[in-house]
């Protein structure tokens, strides 16, 4: 079924302002492209004088992020301050009802869900808009802002821009053309010294202890380098640490895992489209835990009852045992495909 931006952003509207109290939920730790689609339903939400508040679970971690939300002055708050029967219609953006990276209540549904990674959540009960193929999910949510005849204000056009950026490592990894048109429609309103201000922020000294740590823990064999950092005082630097090792020369797959005291996080990253780490990753995780993403790059948690130091040596080392694995056998799919539409 193809997608009818016109219709859908006519439910997306009628679902926004028959709301008494809307809540725009992020997920868990929430990256740019999330913060950003969430800040453009809460402008198409003002557009109509609805009420709408911008929530997140778990915590912002990375600096850059933690400026974006500052400088936007949006009061983007964590959802700890929040009751969910408050609002009559919650939307989720870039994340699924039901997928263990949100804090959406089990017994709660979403009436929108904006997303753009592979199906496997609950629905959206008013708007289900679920593709994996739309580029970046700020850009969905910035084509209904469009569609609905909306303007952008500069802040928001510099959050966008974070955004794609980001999402995409600047317009090369899973970027696609809308993503490209959005960039280059988009670009002219943002203001440059601010996006410079986000992607350069001071960086507190414990980030790079991480670093440091990071760097000590790093290992390779063959294309593959693996870094088990340890204990981390944010997640969000495990995915930051791995997108780093990845551009190490001969090396085009990467893990990387840290810990804090209840979880441990788990990144992945290839330079192979299609490889369907988010595929992978899930069956790596498995029951332990919790894992998604896409076909470049996936993310996912393992939950301890107790922290212990050997059983984080040995999660990680099987981990990275079964990501070799599966990863090998992943490339020969890929290679057998190519050479098969080589033909
Ligand atoms: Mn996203």
């Amino acid at each position: 079924m193809t997608f009818q931006l016109e219709e859908q952003s006519q439910i997306l509207a009628t679902a926004i302002r028959s709301s008494k109290k809307f809540l725009i939920l992020l997920h868990d730790n929430p990256d740019p492209d999330c913060i950003a689609s969430g800040l453009i339903l809460a402008k198409i939400a003002q557009m109509m004088w609805v009420d709408a508040t911008v929530a997140y679970g778990g915590h912002l971690g990375r600096s850059e992020n933690i400026k974006l939300v500052q400088t936007m002055k949006s009061h983007i708050c964590n959802l700890k301050k929040l009751n969910f029967d408050d609002y009559d219609c919650i939307a989720m953006v870039d994340s699924q009802p039901g997928t263990g990276n949100n804090s959406l209540p089990e017994n709660r549904s979403a009436e929108i869900v904006i997303d753009h990674h592979p199906h496997f959540g609950e629905k959206g009960t008013i708007l289900n808009d679920i593709r994996e193929d739309a580029g970046c999910t700020t850009v969905m949510a910035y084509n209904y802002l469009k569609a609905l005849g909306f303007e952008l204000d500069k802040n928001l056009a510099t959050a966008i821009i974070y955004a794609i950026i980001t999402e995409t490592q600047d317009l090369g990894r899973e970027t696609t053309e809308e993503d490209l048109n959005a960039y280059l429609e988009i670009f002219p309103y943002a203001n440059l010294p601010l996006l410079s201000k986000i992607r350069h922020p001071k960086r507190p000294h414990t980030y790079f202890k991480d670093l440091k740590n990071a760097l000590n823990n790093l290992y390779s064999e063959g294309t593959f380098v693996f870094s088990h950092v340890g204990e981390v005082n944010v997640t969000d630097i495990v995915p930051e640490i791995c997108d780093l090792i990845l551009e190490m020369e001969g090396i085009e797959w990467a893990l990387c895992s840290g810990h804090t005291n209840d979880r441990i996080a788990i990144s992945i990253r290839t330079n192979h489209e299609d490889a369907k780490l988010g595929h992978i990753l899930k069956k790596i995780v498995g029951k332990k835990g919790k894992a998604g993403g896409h076909g470049m790059m996936a993310g996912g948690f393992i939950y301890l009852d107790e922290f212990s130091d050997e059983e984080y040596d040995q999660i990680v080392n099987e981990l990275s045992m079964d990501f070799l694995k599966e990863a090998i056998q992943g490339k020969k799919n890929i290679t057998e495909t190519t050479i098969k539409s080589d033909i």
